[in-house]
């Protein structure tokens, strides 16, 4: 079949807006209609070369919300007209990494994933004849994809897709590394480096977990405003300070219990872990940095008790997790809606990534 995408023809480039070949899914695989994706700041980092993954010609995308409407030979766990959010990390409940109970990071694909194609290898996507790679599994900056079904969440079909995309990434990858990977205990104090589409997420998943203290850190004073709405207690902006950590250390009466980076910047996450409380501060790191970039710090901060640690889709196994996460906001439990600052169609879809650097934006959906 053919179907509109946005390509992304080299690292830096504009996306262009197209018509691309899209084949059947393959046994085990379904097809999807997309109806609405959201832009993540990984899909810019990715565009940007930045990605030692990243590779091109590819349709980019992950944060997607639409519906099943071909499934391929042997699907069993969705059907026709189910409703689907798609997964980057999935969830095929055999591969070691599955049955352990520490971690959501199934393995059972990622290689051919990282490959920008299918787990056997090809891609579904091209231009006369010639392949298109699909990106983080997904590649929903077009309005159709096809999946692995251990790469898809059933959810619920009263759940709006133009709020719900969103729960395909930066919704679980912030509430969940607060609620699933670091268990904030209530009454914790908790700093969030970057108060963007994810760090917005930590705050209300701290919010939500019973936090204390919920210290935002942000070169952008326009974020302010969003982050007390959701639950933040204290702003900095390290403008404004002489020492961002000595700071926060003095909020927080010795250090935070947790924190997180939410930007992808080495300095920060150098900043995050030692504002943390000696003895028994956590550091999470869920910003990603770019190629060739190290993290360092002096070892005594370690050996003083406090720890870095790091999370992916916020510890979520994804076909799980996901359509729990749906409820949680069908419920009233979790916010979205206020979070979506900007909606264009998919013609428009390079105004997202504008947006996104220029600062105006926390998160922009495409409608499909
Ligand atoms: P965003 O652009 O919406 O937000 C980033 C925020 O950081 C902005 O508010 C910006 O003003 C602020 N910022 C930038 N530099 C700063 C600095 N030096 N000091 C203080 N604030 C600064 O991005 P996002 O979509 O929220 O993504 C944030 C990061 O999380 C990215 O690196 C993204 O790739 C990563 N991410 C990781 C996961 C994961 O599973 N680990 C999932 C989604 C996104
Ligand atoms: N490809 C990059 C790493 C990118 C990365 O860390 N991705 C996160 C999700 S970001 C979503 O917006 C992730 O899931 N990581 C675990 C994984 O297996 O990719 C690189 O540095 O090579
Ligand atoms: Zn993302």
């Amino acid at each position: 079949m053919k179907t509109k995408a946005a390509v992304a023809f080299k690292a830096g480039e504009p996306l262009r807006i197209m018509e691309v070949e899209l084949a059947p899914p393959q046994a085990g695989e379904v097809l999807i209609e997309l109806k609405a994706t959201g832009v993540c700041h990984t899909d810019a980092f990715t565009l940007s070369g930045d990605d030692p993954e990243g590779a091109f010609p590819a349709i980019l995308g992950h944060e997607g919300a639409g519906v099943v409407i071909e499934v391929g030979e042997g699907v069993s766990s969705v059907a026709v007209g189910d409703h689907v959010i798609p997964l980057y990390t999935p969830e095929c409940r055999e591969c070691k990494f599955c049955l352990h109970p520490k971690t959501n990071l199934c393995q059972s694909i990622r290689e051919t994933q990282g490959q920008g194609v299918m787990p056997d290898g090809t891609s579904r996507f091209s231009i006369d004849g010639e392949p298109i790679l699909h990106y983080m599994g997904c590649s929903t900056f077009a309005n159709h994809t096809v999946l692995p079904e251990i790469a898809v969440a059933k959810i619920r079909k009263d759940a709006p897709f133009d709020k719900v995309c969103y729960i395909g990434c930066g919704v679980t990858t912030g509430v969940g590394a607060v609620a699933f990977d670091a268990k904030v205990e209530p009454g914790s104090n908790v700093v969030v480096f970057g108060l963007g589409g994810i760090g917005l997420n930590v705050i209300q998943g701290a919010k939500l977990v019973g936090a204390n203290k919920i210290i935002g850190v942000d070169l952008n004073d326009s974020k302010k405003t969003l982050a007390t709405e959701f639950g933040m207690t204290d702003f900095i902006n390290p403008k404004d300070v002489d020492d961002v950590v000595a700071k926060i250390i003095e909020l927080t009466d010795g250090g935070a219990d947790y924190s997180f980076e939410c930007i992808g910047n080495v300095n920060t996450m150098r900043q995050a872990l030692e504002c943390c409380h000696k003895g028994w501060g956590e550091s999470w790191i869920i910003g990603v940095a770019g190629a060739g970039q190290e993290i360092s710090t002096r070892p005594f901060q370690l050996v003083t008790g406090r720890s870095w640690k790091g999370t992916a889709f916020g510890g979520a196994r994804g076909r799980t997790d996901v359509p729990k996460i749906v409820d949680w906001y069908m419920e009233g439990k979790i916010k979205i809606d206020e979070l979506i600052t900007h909606t264009m169609p998919l013609e428009n879809i390079n105004e997202a990534f504008d947006l996104m650097h220029e600062g105006k934006s926390i998160r922009s959906v495409v409608l499909y």
